[in-house]
């Protein structure tokens, strides 16, 4: 109990009310286990800062669980095509007729970091290699699922090609939107983690994130970048759009 005597030095009781919405907060994020939000129901809690450095730090603790649980060879499950939900949602910090407009032409998708060959790649050379198709369940933490079809190129298959540091932490990308996201390796190199380019059997539409986005079907729907213009690998923590905001960054499912 030690670790905690610097928050409670310098705090106050809270209301009912914010405790419950603290508490709301902390589960729906999966910032914490019930049981450590156990150690917060007394709620001596409202040195924000310290509050949230300490949240901080038992989040990045948490991924790190996260990771070592994630088992490399589980498959997320597939589905028929009868399953396939439609429409498909659209989901993204704006309305879907405010979805960036990104030409195929002069797209060029930009490599950097611990990467070999980091020339960019047009759309022509990424629908050369070699294709696979999902169907499989996207889950979005606003409380919805979707059953989607996705084809394109398996992501492990692109990061041999471009002599990626496979031993690297992470890989980052930054879309046409100012969303940006992060994945680990392990997750990177998943066999049903995918670059996505056709969606049911259409070239990706703009809603769905034209050009290329990556579906990731063993995590959270916020953790599947639309519209990726740059994908970098590092070993420095590059964070994410919505994981920046407090939100677990592993989201795994
Ligand atoms: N570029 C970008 N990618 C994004 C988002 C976004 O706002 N911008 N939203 C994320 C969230 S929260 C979800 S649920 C899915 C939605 O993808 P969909 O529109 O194909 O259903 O995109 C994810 N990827
Ligand atoms: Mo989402």
């Amino acid at each position: 109990m030690k670790r905690w005597r610097g928050i409670e030095s310098d705090s106050v009781e809270c209301s009912k009310t914010e405790r419950r919405f603290l508490e709301r907060r902390l589960l729906l994020k999966g910032a914490l286990s019930v049981g450590a939000l156990g150690l917060l129901t007394g709620c001596n809690i409202t040195n924000q800062e310290s509050v949230r450095k300490t949240l901080w730090t038992m989040s990045r603790w948490n991924d790190r669980i996260q990771a070592a649980l994630f088992d490399p060879n589980r498959l997320a499950p597939t589905y028929p095509d009868s399953a396939i939900t439609r429409p498909f949602p659209f989901n993204a910090f704006y309305d879907e007729d405010e979805a960036p407009v990104v030409e195929a032409e002069p797209y060029r998708l930009e490599l950097s970091g611990l990467i070999r060959d980091r020339r960019p790649w047009s759309l022509r050379e990424l629908n050369a290699l070699p294709q696979t198709t999902q169907i499989t369940r996207h889950v979005c933490v606003e409380g919805w699922s979707a059953i989607g079809k996705w084809s394109g190129v398996t992501f492990r298959t692109f990061l041999e090609r471009v002599g990626a540091d496979l031993n690297a932490k992470y890989v980052g990308f930054k879309c046409a939107d100012d969303y940006y996201t992060s994945i680990d390796m392990a997750t990177a190199l998943h066999p049903q983690t995918q670059m996505t380019l056709r969606y049911d059997g259409q070239i990706l539409p703009r809603s769905y994130g034209f050009p290329m986005k990556l579906r990731i079907p063993t995590k959270l729907g916020f953790k599947n970048p639309k519209h990726i213009m740059a994908i970098y690998v590092t070993n420095m923590y590059p964070g994410g759009y919505w994981e920046d905001k407090g939100y677990n960054w592993f989201a795994g499912l």
